[in-house]
């Protein structure tokens, strides 16, 4: 509800905001005087032109950043079925960045002709040789160490086919992708175990392993699930394939993983849906999968012991399917790798607190979230506390030993989130709110009688899949922010057609109690952004240019770099080593012979902050970024014969329009 302003209420908030201000530009600056800004005036006209609310003007306060000044926090958010990532600065909310990940992406010049890039360079972007040109990111994970944001990589998932992507925090580049051999969707993915050891990569729909054909009729045997521990290598800032493998699962539908930290390090859970193994088929007169997959009153909860399984594949005791290794069901229940326990209602989200000893699961049909403790369940193992066995022999931990506490948090429950005064935050899809509840013995504010309690529900708009807090996912969350990632947006802003914007919702988490606020929407135009992480800003060092003659995806020197322009012409190869600084490139003009190689390598000598030249061809669809220090390559067959411009698309300079050239192709 919007309560219109009352003069003295409006005046008495002006006056306070007032006040704060002259006080703190008084503290920052000795050449302004306080007296002579006059603000309240001028603030109090604006606040009532616009017919803004006190609470309007707070938010409008808390999320303003001048010109000129910078953010505190950044959120790297999924661009969903863009295949993208998009960087955000917080609390402001404008846009920084799309980072192109598994799209081709012209501005970057991603996916047009550059060889040096990811995509270009990845057997993952095609399967079975047909390209995947687009891509479903949901999850991202930053670097860790001891459980902290790194601020050194970012991972990625792409759910519709089963990849990994991994972008390096210092230029903000993606540079691998890597394609799951087992399968072709995942989804509990991407997470990284507390010093990045490991990206997870957890399935989703079952299917027959290694993308072999099997009937429906044959679900339960022939069907997996799975769960992948792609092992990185910090120093390379690579995932290393040959040192990384999976888990064989049952056919359930693997849903949403998290790394155990501190307390409960070295394990991981997965939660699961579908363990009626419902194969669908509507239309032969089946329950639908919505049905067929929602009959049990439980499902399970995945508990895979890492430590264990490490030892294990190194043992060399996985069989190999596709050439890749794969631990068995039945080895890892002989190995103890391998438990479950039940969780209630078409379980989601899956959360490992900051200090690793609850695990937060919700049931989008229960009203609850269940919290398991570590130490219950590592009791419950030792002790063989079994409720017996699942179809697959995997032991099933006795719910009651395992769990520690049920909240009722609202309707739809989701996502869980953590922050640095105990509280947790729960996405409630169906009641489109945020619900704030408290960790048990965690929560730092008066203590309540009852541990575990529904402290606030903040309604948001509308139908929130997941949301996020600052730092929320470490070992010491920063709380402040939390944003909720909504699914609609209905009414929320102009309209623009049918097809509608996500809508990002920032909400201030910083004072105790029932004292979340909503202070800002941010609608998101490309694809629908699933999870999102933030980091605090000054953990980020990204670079300002690259060293000169820079190879950016294997960030290191280019052995071919050059700061002089030629032509070398090497039977029916034609190179061309071009070089680009305001206003012109060198050599300005390229004459081949139709049919020949072009390698072509483009050398940006600025060294100025934002000196970046583009590089557009014409009809061989090739368009390219080069940044400062970078060189780039490009490598085709001059196939068309003719008359090409080529010039440079970043307005760079006055004389930006001079920076161009003729490529000239004789029949
Ligand atoms: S989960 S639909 Cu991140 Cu709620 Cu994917
Ligand atoms: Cu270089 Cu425009």
């Amino acid at each position: 509800m919007k309560r219109k302003l009352s003069s003295p209420l409006l005046f008495a908030v002006l006056a306070t905001v007032t006040l704060t201000v002259v006080f703190w530009l008084g503290c920052q600056s000795t050449t302004r005087d306080p007296v002579s800004i006059g603000l309240s005036d001028e603030a109090m006209k604006i606040a009532q032109d616009r017919d803004l609310t006190p609470d309007n003007i707070n938010a409008a306060l808390s999320t303003y950043v001048p010109t000129g000044r910078h953010d505190e926090y950044v959120m790297f958010a999924s661009g969903g079925h863009s295949g993208q990532v998009i960087v955000i600065g917080m609390p402001s909310m404008r846009i920084l960045k799309g980072i192109a990940v598994f799209t081709p992406e012209s501005w970057q010049g991603y996916g047009y002709g550059v060889q040096d890039t990811a995509l270009a360079t990845s057997d993952a972007a095609q399967i079975n040789g047909k390209p995947i040109t687009w891509a479903d990111t949901h999850h991202p994970a930053l670097s860790e160490t001891n459980g902290d944001y790194d601020g050194q990589f970012l991972f990625i998932n792409d759910k519709a086919s089963g990849r990994i992507a991994v972008i390096d925090l210092r230029d903000f580049e993606t540079k691998q992708i890597v394609k799951n051999p087992l399968f072709l969707n995942d989804h509990g993915a991407a997470m990284v175990t507390p010093n990045t050891e490991y990206v997870i990569e957890g399935a989703q729909y079952a299917m027959p392993l290694g993308n072999k054909y099997a009937p429906l009729s044959q679900y339960k045997e022939k069907y997996r699930g799975l769960i992948t521990f792609w092992k990185f290598d910090r120093s390379k800032g690579r995932i290393q394939k040959d040192q990384s493998f999976s888990i064989e699962l049952p056919p359930y539908w693997q849903d949403l993983a998290d790394s155990g930290k501190v307390a409960s390090d070295g394990w991981v859970f997965l939660n699961s849906f579908n363990t009626e193994m419902a194969t669908g088929g509507v239309e032969l007169g089946n329950p639908p999968f919505e049905a067929g997959a929602s009959e049990n009153d439980m499902d399970y909860l995945h508990i895979i012991n890492r430590i264990k399984a490490i030892e294990v594949f190194k043992a060399g005791r996985a069989k190999e399917i596709n050439g890749f290794p794969v631990i068995s069901i039945e080895t890892a229940v002989k190995e103890g790798i391998l438990y479950m326990t039940p969780e209630p209602k078409s379980p989601h989200g899956c959360d490992v607190s900051p200090s690793g000893k609850y695990i937060v699961v919700s049931g989008k049909l229960d009203p609850h979230v269940t919290i398991y403790h570590i130490d219950k369940i590592k009791k419950a193992i030792a002790d063989q506390d079994y409720e017996g066995t699942d179809e697959y022999n995997i032991p099933i931990l006795r719910f009651d030993s395992v769990v520690e506490a049920q909240v009722e948090v609202g309707l739809g429950p989701l996502h869980s989130q953590f922050d640095n005064q105990g509280y947790v935050y729960t996405s409630l899809f169906l009641d489109s709110a945020i619900a704030r509840w408290t960790l048990g013995p965690e929560a730092k504010y008066k203590a309540p009688e009852q541990p575990w309690t529904l402290v606030q529900q903040l309604p948001i708009h509308y139908n929130v899949g997941h949301l996020v807090t600052a730092e929320g996912d470490t070992v010491s969350p920063d709380g402040k922010y939390a944003v909720s990632l909504n699914k609609w947006a209905v009414d929320r802003f102009l309209t623009v057609g049918p097809l509608l914007p996500q809508n990002l919702q920032l909400i201030d988490i910083n004072q105790a109690g029932e004292n979340m606020k909503l202070l800002y929407d941010m609608p998101l135009g490309i694809g629908e952004p699933h999870y999102a992480q933030i980091i605090k800003a000054d953990k980020l060092k990204a670079w300002e240019v690259y060293p000169l003659g820079w190879d950016t995806l294997h960030q290191k020197k280019h052995p071919k770099a050059t700061n002089k322009g030629k032509i070398t012409v090497k039977g029916n190869t034609v190179e061309v080593d071009m070089t680009a600084i305001r206003s012109h490139y060198e050599p300005e003009r390229i004459e081949v012979k139709k049919g020949q190689r072009i390698i072509w390598r483009i050398n940006n000598l600025e060294r100025t902050y934002d000196a970046t030249h583009g590089f557009a061809l014409p009809a061989y669809n090739i368009t390219s970024s080069i940044e400062p220090g970078e060189t780039v390559t490009l490598d085709f067959i001059a196939d068309q014969e003719g008359v090409f411009t080529f010039y440079c698309t970043e307005f760079c300079s006055a004389l930006h329009l001079e920076m161009c050239g003729y490529f000239l192709v004789k029949p």
